[in-house]
């Protein structure tokens, strides 16, 4: 089977956006499980697959550059961590009016098991010097890119995929940063990074760049298009700033939005995060309005993954329901009744309306 066979049957079970940069979404039988299946996992790329050598050089302000190899990363301790990755334009679709970019709708969020080494150990052995800013992350992909800001749209022949995370948040142990090169079990797949990737566990996957090619601790602060231009909230009513933590969200796996049901008792179910805390409570509303109930919540089963939460309804009166969940974090943070409107469509975590009709 030759490479582009293989990628053609990895993508086959998602929903594609876009062919060419190949982003596609979720089935939604992804969102019903604790993990989801490597090959129902959402993609989101900026650009085409790279080629990527196998090898890691970080340097910048270090007192001793490194360069290391999927072996390297393996010969270090070793950490499994269920991570829930969402991209910041997730539920872009629903908000009004339309935004540019991929017009996702709500299933570019899925939870995998990745395995790696620790960011904060790589950059402990590389030994960032004084005065050390900001850390730099760049993919080995690249290609033509439209720029922002709006009012001077210019387009760059050939960007290349860089985020940046603050040094303090990279040596940060406790922030439990991989550099991932097992997903699921299995080395990377092409469309999720292969050779190695970063995880940023609660923050909205775009920080998790893939493809990892150099890191560079930098003595300014990073101020590149996919930092400071793209991904970023333009409020129309409040300073513009860098999307970062994953909004707090619930989602309805069951039922299935305008599904048919029969009379009696029905298990309402689906998933809830939040990168500012664990999900404390989800209520269930069965009137579009009004009042809210408290559904179950399961604890969560790892400090980054999605939790499950149920509700049972007791749907005996025949006809059309409206449902909605909404989730609210350790953190005091509810979901909002509508998007929260910004120019480029990032974090919308709206409440969820859906209805079904009972026979
Ligand atoms: N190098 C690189 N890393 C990247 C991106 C990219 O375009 N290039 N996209 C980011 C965005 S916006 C998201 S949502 C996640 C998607 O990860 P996935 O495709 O494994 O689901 O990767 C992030 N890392
Ligand atoms: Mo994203």
């Amino acid at each position: 089977m030759t490479v582009a066979d293989r990628i053609g049957q990895e993508r086959a079970a998602l929903q594609m956006i876009n062919p060419a940069p190949f982003n596609a979404e979720a089935p939604p039988e992804a969102l019903t499980g604790d993990l989801t299946p490597t090959e129902l996992h959402y993609v989101r790329s900026n650009f085409a697959i790279p080629a990527h050598d196998g090898t890691l050089e970080i340097g910048g302000a270090v007192e001793n550059p490194l360069t290391l190899t999927v072996d390297d990363l393996r010969a270090m301790p070793t950490v499994d961590r269920a991570v829930t990755l969402e991209c910041a334009g997730n539920g872009r679709l629903d908000t009004r009016p339309l935004p540019t970019g991929e017009p996702w709708g709500s299933y570019a969020v899925s939870t995998a098991r990745w395995t790696g080494a620790l960011l904060h150990e790589v950059l402990r052995r590389a030994r960032p010097a004084t005065g050390g800013v900001d850390v730099r992350f760049e993919g080995a992909d690249h290609g033509a890119y439209h720029l922002r800001p709006v009012l001077e749209e210019t387009r760059r022949d050939d960007l290349t995929f860089v985020r940046a995370l603050s040094l303090a948040h990279a040596v940060d142990p406790s922030a439990e940063i991989l550099i991932a090169y097992e997903m699921n079990g299995e080395p990377l797949w092409p469309d999720h990074g292969a050779p190695f990737r970063l995880i940023v566990p609660h923050w909205y996957a775009v920080a998790s760049v893939k493809w990892l090619k150099r890191i560079d601790v930098l003595t300014e602060p990073y101020t590149g298009e996919f930092q400071t231009g793209h991904y970023m909230y333009e409020w129309p009513d409040r300073p513009h700033k860098t999307v970062d933590y994953m909004r707090v969200r619930a989602r309805i796996t069951a039922p299935a939005h305008a599904s048919d049901i029969n009379a009696g008792t029905c298990t309402v179910r689906g998933k809830a995060w939040s990168g500012t805390g664990p999900v404390t409570r989800v209520d269930v509303s069965l009137t579009g309005e009004g009042e809210w109930l408290p559904a179950r919540l399961e604890p969560p089963k790892g400090p980054y993954q999605w939790q499950d939460w149920s509700f049972d309804w007791k749907a005996t009166d025949v006809g059309r329901h409206t449902l909605r969940a909404r989730a609210t974090d350790a953190a005091g943070n509810v979901q909002p009744d509508v998007p929260p409107w910004n120019r480029l469509g990032y974090g919308n975590n709206a409440i969820e309306v859906l209805y079904v009709d009972v026979h």
